[in-house]
Formats: C-alpha cells, sequence, structure tokens
C-alpha cells in the first residue's frame, strides 16, 4: 500500500522508519542530505509547517548511485537528483544530464516504468520568451527522453514548479508494472503545445493510473487553469480555480479507469496573499481531501494556483 500523507513528525523520525518511502520538508534548501529524504526548496505556509511523507507496506531499502539518491521495494523505486546551483546556470544541459542519469539508475535497479515526476526548479520564470529557465527545462527533459527511447504515449504524470531558493531536485517514482497514462480532452496534450510556448514542448501525460502488488492508484499532473492551450481567468483566482477544478473533475471521470477517490491535495500558490481563500475554497468543495499548500511559481507566468491529486 503506497501511502502520502502530510504531518508534522520530525523529519529524522519519519526517516528511521523503515516503511518511509521519501520524506519531503517544506524548506527553503534544495540539495541532497540523505536517501530517503527529498528537499526541494518550496515552503510552506508559516505555522502550520507539514512534511510531506510517502509510505510503503514492505521495508525500503535505501542508497545513493552516483549523484543519485533512491529508496525501494519490490514493487517501487523513488529516485531524487540534485543540481547545483552552478549546474542551474545551463539549465537545458543540466536537465538533460540529471533525468539520463535517473533513468538509468531506475533501469539498473530493474524497475521499468516511470509513472509520476515531479521538478521543483529555481527562478523557473527567469528569461523572456524562449528563453525563460522552464523552456529550457522542458529542452533537456525532452532530449533526455528522446534519447531513453521514451515517446509521449509513455510520458508519465508529472509536476514542474519553481521555488526561490538555489538548486534544483527532479524526484519520480518508477514500477515494474506497466502503468496507463491519460490525456484531458478538454485541454490539448502538453507534449503537443504550440510553438508559443517554447521549442520544446513540455514532455507530461495528464494523469497516470499505476496497480502496485494488485493495488490501485492514480496520480493527477499538476493541474491549472488551461483549456484547450491557452491560461484562462489571468489576475482571477477564483476564476482560475473554478477552470482547475473542471479539469480535475473531468479526469476523474475520464482519466480515472478503477474510479479511485481523490486522496489527497498537492496545492501550488503562488502569491503568499492568495493562501487562505484558495484554502477555504477548496476545503469547501472537498472536505474529505487531505490538502497541503506550498508557496510556488507556477510555470506560466500568468498561472496562480496549480493542484496535483494523488487518488485510491
Ligand atoms: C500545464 O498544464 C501547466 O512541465 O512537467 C503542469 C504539470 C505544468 C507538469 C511539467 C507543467 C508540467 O501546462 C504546467
Amino acid at each position: 500500500m503506497l501511502k502520502q500523507q502530510f504531518i508534522s513528525t520530525p523529519v529524522k523520525e519519519v526517516l528511521a522508519d523503515d516503511y518511509t518511502l521519501a520524506v519531503i520538508p517544506l524548506a527553503k534548501q534544495c540539495e541532497p542530505f540523505e536517501a530517503g529524504m527529498i528537499t526541494t526548496g518550496l515552503e510552506g505556509i508559516a505555522a502550520r509547517s507539514a512534511s510531506e511523507v510517502w509510505t510503503v507496506s514492505l521495508p525500503t531499502e535505501r542508497g545513493q548511485t552516483g549523484n543519485t539518491y533512491w529508496s525501494k521495494t519490490s514493487e517501487l523505486i523513488c529516485l531524487a537528483h540534485w543540481l547545483s546551483k552552478d549546474e542551474c546556470e545551463n539549465i537545458e544541459y543540466s536537465t538533460q544530464k540529471a533525468y539520463e542519469s535517473v533513468l538509468s539508475v531506475m533501469t539498473e535497479h530493474g524497475f521499468s516504468y516511470p509513472f509520476r515526476f515531479w521538478n521543483y526548479l529555481p527562478a523557473i520564470n527567469a528569461g523572456t520568451g524562449d528563453d525563460e529557465l522552464y523552456k529550457k527545462f522542458c529542452t533537456g527533459r525532452l532530449k533526455a527522453f528522446e534519447n531513453a527511447g521514451l515517446t509521449p504515449a509513455s510520458f508519465p504524470a508529472a509536476s514542474a514548479l519553481g521555488h526561490h531558493s538555489d538548486g534544483a531536485v527532479i524526484y519520480l517514482f518508477a514500477s515494474n508494472q506497466v502503468p496507463q497514462h491519460f490525456k484531458n480532452n478538454h485541454q490539448v496534450n502538453a507534449y503537443e503545445y504550440p510553438r508559443q510556448y517554447g521549442v520544446s514542448s513540455p514532455s507530461f501525460a495528464r494523469a497516470t493510473a499505476v496497480s502496485l502488488n494488485a493495488v490501485n492508484y492514480l496520480f493527477i499532473s499538476g493541474t491549472a487553469s488551461i483549456t484547450g492551450h491557452q491560461t484562462l481567468g489571468e489576475n482571477d483566482l477564483e476564476k482560475q480555480l473554478e477552470v482547475t477544478q473542471s479539469n480535475i473533475e473531468h479526469l476523474l471521470t475520464t482519466a480515472n479507469p478503477e474510479s479511485l477517490s481523490l486522496s489527497t491535495f498537492k496545492v501550488y500558490v503562488r502569491h503568499p496573499d492568495d493562501v487562505a481563500f484558495t484554502r477555504n475554497w477548496l476545503e469547501a468543495r472537498y472536505p474529505g481531501v487531505e490538502m497541503l499548500f506550498t508557496i510556488a511559481d507556477i510555470c506560466r507566468k500568468e498561472l496562480l494556483v496549480e493542484i496535483e491529486c494523488f487518488c485510491i
């Protein structure tokens, strides 16, 4: 059983538990410490500091291969790879190398199918036009996927957000069961976005379903106020929440083969002042869903909020 929880137990204590696959504290650092712990540079809401914890029902083995940190059971592996501040200066090249590393370490450990990626980058919106950091990241990621023989049909669910610290981290989950990747019929596939959004399209699916040890899970990618390929509700938080909600609801009905239920939201809010409204809006509509709120830059400058989901 794979579980995602948001808890305030000290990180050391969480890591001491063999059944912890990964603990992801909300802290300003984005650098490696030890296998099983993933610092991302993303900050939480003061006075509500929780960590995101992924637990499994078999004891984990953890280690490091080159600069990639991993934690695994017989069913799945979590791999994490950081880029230093200097490496982030050449984000396209460093992203490509990081993706090539994590994919090769994944394969060495006997896992063939990445099913969920997270990408946390510094100054994601810095640079204009094709020079925007996020767009160069997309080119590096796509080159690595192409070199690894991954086609758009096997791109998994993902999130890509910006933090206000130095360094970057890419982490993923992979299995040896073939996952199923889904589109959102209300949105252009990210990997088919038109040229205006960058030289290389973003390589991810809108949702990925996976079965581990006969238990089904659905990962919904970071989802935002985009219809077709267009951003809706510029400068209008509530409109963006409505469009985001309708995208999530659409995925729950069309990209959810096992009819799973929403368990958690990881919510990325650009402006700290928008957190209270966002929290109230979501809690009123999703009383049974556990939520973690983080302050993050979303990869399109006009987007104010992005939500990812885990369903069981
Ligand atoms: C979007 O739908 C919003 O580049 O990995 C969401 C999830 C977004 C993942 C990624 C980007 C990514 O285009 C941005």
